[in-house]
Protein backbone atom coordinates (compact mmCIF):
# COMPACT_ATOMS: atom_id res chain seq x y z
CA UNK A 1 0.00 0.00 0.00
CA UNK A 2 2.29 2.61 0.94
CA UNK A 3 5.07 1.47 -2.31
CA UNK A 4 1.68 2.24 -4.30
CA UNK A 5 0.96 5.64 -2.57
CA UNK A 6 4.38 6.88 -3.03
CA UNK A 7 3.92 5.92 -7.03
CA UNK A 8 1.05 7.61 -6.85
CA UNK A 9 2.49 10.91 -5.52
CA UNK A 10 5.88 10.75 -7.51
CA UNK A 11 3.44 10.54 -11.05
CA UNK A 12 1.83 13.60 -9.85
CA UNK A 13 5.13 15.61 -10.41
CA UNK A 14 5.34 13.76 -14.09
CA UNK A 15 3.98 14.45 -17.39
CA UNK A 16 1.38 11.34 -18.52
CA UNK A 17 2.88 12.00 -21.79
CA UNK A 18 6.44 11.84 -23.14
CA UNK A 19 7.30 11.78 -26.89
CA UNK A 20 7.56 7.97 -27.54
CA UNK A 21 4.63 7.30 -29.56
CA UNK A 22 2.35 3.67 -29.25
CA UNK A 23 4.36 0.84 -31.58
CA UNK A 24 2.36 0.32 -34.53
CA UNK A 25 1.61 -3.63 -34.04
CA UNK A 26 2.78 -4.02 -37.67
CA UNK A 27 5.52 -3.69 -40.85
CA UNK A 28 5.00 -0.22 -42.69
CA UNK A 29 4.50 -2.24 -46.01
CA UNK A 30 1.96 -4.77 -44.06
CA UNK A 31 -1.13 -2.96 -45.06
CA UNK A 32 -0.33 -2.81 -49.05
CA UNK A 33 -1.78 -2.57 -51.44
CA UNK A 34 -4.26 -0.38 -49.79
CA UNK A 35 -2.37 2.11 -48.18
CA UNK A 36 1.28 2.03 -49.25
CA UNK A 37 4.39 1.41 -47.55
CA UNK A 38 5.92 5.27 -48.03
CA UNK A 39 2.47 6.84 -46.98
CA UNK A 40 2.18 4.36 -43.67
CA UNK A 41 6.58 5.61 -42.53
CA UNK A 42 6.15 9.34 -43.28
CA UNK A 43 2.68 9.24 -41.68
CA UNK A 44 3.53 7.49 -38.38
CA UNK A 45 7.45 8.92 -38.36
CA UNK A 46 6.47 12.51 -39.06
CA UNK A 47 3.01 13.49 -39.39
CA UNK A 48 1.94 11.30 -35.72
CA UNK A 49 5.57 11.82 -34.03
CA UNK A 50 5.05 15.96 -34.88
CA UNK A 51 2.08 16.13 -33.18
CA UNK A 52 3.45 14.61 -30.24
CA UNK A 53 6.27 16.61 -30.03
CA UNK A 54 4.53 20.06 -30.18
CA UNK A 55 1.67 18.40 -28.29
CA UNK A 56 4.51 17.82 -24.69
CA UNK A 57 5.56 20.56 -25.73
CA UNK A 58 2.33 22.84 -25.34
CA UNK A 59 1.33 21.45 -22.79
CA UNK A 60 4.63 21.90 -20.52
CA UNK A 61 4.38 22.97 -17.26
CA UNK A 62 0.09 23.75 -17.67
CA UNK A 63 -1.95 21.85 -15.52
CA UNK A 64 -3.18 20.02 -18.45
CA UNK A 65 0.60 18.52 -17.98
CA UNK A 66 -1.69 16.13 -15.14
CA UNK A 67 -4.11 15.36 -17.19
CA UNK A 68 -5.28 12.08 -19.71
CA UNK A 69 -5.40 13.00 -23.67
CA UNK A 70 -9.22 12.57 -23.35
CA UNK A 71 -9.32 15.01 -20.51
CA UNK A 72 -7.28 17.56 -22.31
CA UNK A 73 -9.99 17.30 -25.72
CA UNK A 74 -12.59 18.12 -23.71
CA UNK A 75 -11.62 21.09 -21.87
CA UNK A 76 -13.49 24.13 -22.20
CA UNK A 77 -11.05 26.63 -22.46
CA UNK A 78 -8.96 24.72 -25.37
CA UNK A 79 -8.26 27.49 -27.47
CA UNK A 80 -4.82 27.80 -27.55
CA UNK A 81 -4.36 26.69 -31.56
CA UNK A 82 -0.81 24.74 -30.30
CA UNK A 83 -3.19 22.62 -27.92
CA UNK A 84 -5.82 22.12 -29.93
CA UNK A 85 -4.06 21.27 -33.12
CA UNK A 86 -1.38 19.21 -32.02
CA UNK A 87 -3.21 17.16 -29.09
CA UNK A 88 -5.79 16.53 -31.80
CA UNK A 89 -3.20 15.67 -34.52
CA UNK A 90 -2.48 13.30 -31.32
CA UNK A 91 -5.52 11.52 -30.46
CA UNK A 92 -6.82 11.48 -33.64
CA UNK A 93 -3.61 9.91 -35.07
CA UNK A 94 -3.88 7.47 -31.94
CA UNK A 95 -7.16 6.04 -32.73
CA UNK A 96 -6.73 5.75 -36.70
CA UNK A 97 -3.72 3.65 -36.09
CA UNK A 98 -4.54 1.62 -33.97
CA UNK A 99 -7.44 0.66 -36.27
CA UNK A 100 -5.93 -0.38 -38.91
CA UNK A 101 -4.69 -4.09 -39.44
CA UNK A 102 -3.04 -6.21 -42.17
CA UNK A 103 -5.61 -8.90 -40.48
CA UNK A 104 -9.01 -6.82 -39.90
CA UNK A 105 -12.34 -7.88 -39.00
CA UNK A 106 -13.85 -6.80 -42.31
CA UNK A 107 -17.46 -6.44 -40.72
CA UNK A 108 -18.71 -5.76 -37.08
CA UNK A 109 -20.04 -8.41 -34.81
CA UNK A 110 -22.82 -8.10 -32.17
CA UNK A 111 -24.18 -4.93 -30.55
CA UNK A 112 -22.67 -2.84 -32.69
CA UNK A 113 -23.52 -4.57 -36.24
CA UNK A 114 -27.34 -4.43 -34.95
CA UNK A 115 -26.89 -0.87 -34.27
CA UNK A 116 -25.34 0.39 -37.51
CA UNK A 117 -28.26 -2.05 -38.78
CA UNK A 118 -30.45 -0.32 -37.08
CA UNK A 119 -29.61 2.82 -38.38
CA UNK A 120 -28.47 2.16 -42.08
CA UNK A 121 -30.12 -0.77 -43.01
CA UNK A 122 -26.70 -2.69 -43.31
CA UNK A 123 -23.11 -2.25 -43.13
CA UNK A 124 -22.63 -1.08 -47.08
CA UNK A 125 -25.13 1.71 -46.32
CA UNK A 126 -23.75 2.75 -43.64
CA UNK A 127 -19.88 2.66 -45.55
CA UNK A 128 -21.79 4.82 -48.13
CA UNK A 129 -22.56 7.43 -46.10
CA UNK A 130 -19.40 7.36 -43.94
CA UNK A 131 -17.71 7.90 -47.41
CA UNK A 132 -19.66 10.86 -48.38
CA UNK A 133 -19.50 12.46 -45.83
CA UNK A 134 -15.42 11.82 -45.99
CA UNK A 135 -15.67 13.09 -49.25
CA UNK A 136 -17.89 16.54 -48.50
CA UNK A 137 -15.14 17.39 -45.74
CA UNK A 138 -13.53 20.42 -47.61
CA UNK A 139 -9.66 20.36 -47.32
CA UNK A 140 -7.95 18.31 -44.42
CA UNK A 141 -9.98 17.01 -41.63
CA UNK A 142 -11.83 13.91 -40.68
CA UNK A 143 -14.57 11.45 -40.54
CA UNK A 144 -16.14 10.22 -37.85
CA UNK A 145 -18.44 7.41 -36.23
CA UNK A 146 -19.10 8.54 -32.48
CA UNK A 147 -21.66 7.37 -29.82
CA UNK A 148 -23.45 10.57 -28.77
CA UNK A 149 -26.09 10.09 -26.28
CA UNK A 150 -26.96 6.31 -27.09
CA UNK A 151 -26.68 6.93 -30.74
CA UNK A 152 -24.77 6.40 -33.70
CA UNK A 153 -23.79 9.40 -36.11
CA UNK A 154 -21.48 10.13 -38.81
CA UNK A 155 -19.97 13.32 -38.93
CA UNK A 156 -16.60 15.42 -39.76
CA UNK A 157 -13.94 17.87 -38.28
CA UNK A 158 -11.69 19.90 -40.23
CA UNK A 159 -8.07 20.30 -39.54
CA UNK A 160 -7.15 18.39 -36.31
CA UNK A 161 -10.64 18.73 -34.48
CA UNK A 162 -12.46 15.92 -33.14
CA UNK A 163 -15.85 15.32 -31.74
CA UNK A 164 -14.25 15.37 -27.87
CA UNK A 165 -13.73 19.21 -28.16
CA UNK A 166 -15.71 22.13 -27.37
CA UNK A 167 -16.82 24.01 -30.61
CA UNK A 168 -15.92 20.97 -33.04
CA UNK A 169 -19.45 21.58 -34.39
CA UNK A 170 -20.53 18.07 -32.76
CA UNK A 171 -20.15 15.66 -30.01
CA UNK A 172 -19.61 11.58 -29.24
CA UNK A 173 -17.21 9.51 -28.13
CA UNK A 174 -14.98 8.44 -31.13
CA UNK A 175 -15.80 4.80 -31.83
CA UNK A 176 -13.99 5.04 -35.69
CA UNK A 177 -12.04 8.14 -37.60
CA UNK A 178 -10.92 7.95 -41.09
CA UNK A 179 -7.91 10.89 -42.10
CA UNK A 180 -8.74 12.63 -45.32
CA UNK A 181 -5.94 14.77 -44.77
CA UNK A 182 -3.75 14.03 -48.32
CA UNK A 183 -0.55 13.61 -46.44
CA UNK A 184 -2.52 10.19 -45.76
CA UNK A 185 -3.25 9.14 -48.92
CA UNK A 186 -1.45 11.10 -52.27
CA UNK A 187 2.00 9.46 -52.40
CA UNK A 188 -0.19 6.56 -53.70
CA UNK A 189 -3.64 7.78 -54.46
CA UNK A 190 -2.41 11.31 -55.75
CA UNK A 191 -5.79 13.50 -55.96
CA UNK A 192 -8.20 10.26 -55.77
CA UNK A 193 -9.12 10.61 -52.45
CA UNK A 194 -12.11 8.61 -53.22
CA UNK A 195 -9.92 5.73 -53.97
CA UNK A 196 -8.21 5.85 -50.90
CA UNK A 197 -11.51 6.39 -48.92
CA UNK A 198 -12.97 3.19 -50.60
CA UNK A 199 -9.35 1.44 -50.05
CA UNK A 200 -9.99 2.19 -46.09
CA UNK A 201 -12.19 -0.36 -45.39
CA UNK A 202 -9.95 -3.22 -46.39
CA UNK A 203 -7.25 -2.34 -43.68
CA UNK A 204 -9.89 -1.01 -40.95
CA UNK A 205 -10.77 -3.46 -38.33
CA UNK A 206 -14.42 -3.54 -37.00
CA UNK A 207 -13.32 -5.89 -33.97
CA UNK A 208 -11.35 -2.32 -32.63
CA UNK A 209 -14.34 -0.43 -33.33
CA UNK A 210 -16.70 -3.35 -31.20
CA UNK A 211 -14.60 -2.65 -28.49
CA UNK A 212 -14.55 1.24 -28.32
CA UNK A 213 -18.64 0.52 -28.76
CA UNK A 214 -18.95 -1.70 -25.93
CA UNK A 215 -16.54 0.68 -23.63
CA UNK A 216 -18.55 3.58 -24.16
CA UNK A 217 -22.24 2.12 -23.70
CA UNK A 218 -20.73 1.98 -20.17
MN1 LIG B 1 -2.73 12.21 -40.65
Amino acid sequence: MIHLFILGISFLNLSILTSTLPALPYAYDALEPHIDAKTMEVHYTKHYQTYLNNFVKAIAGTPAEAKSVEEIMAMADLNAPAVRNNGGGYYNHNLYFSLLSPTPALAPSGALAMAIDAKWGSLDTFKEAFNKAAMGRFGSGWAWLVLEKGALEIYTTPNQDNPLMPNAGCSGKPLLCMDVWEHAYYLKYQNRRADYVTAFWNVMDWDVVEGLYEKALQ
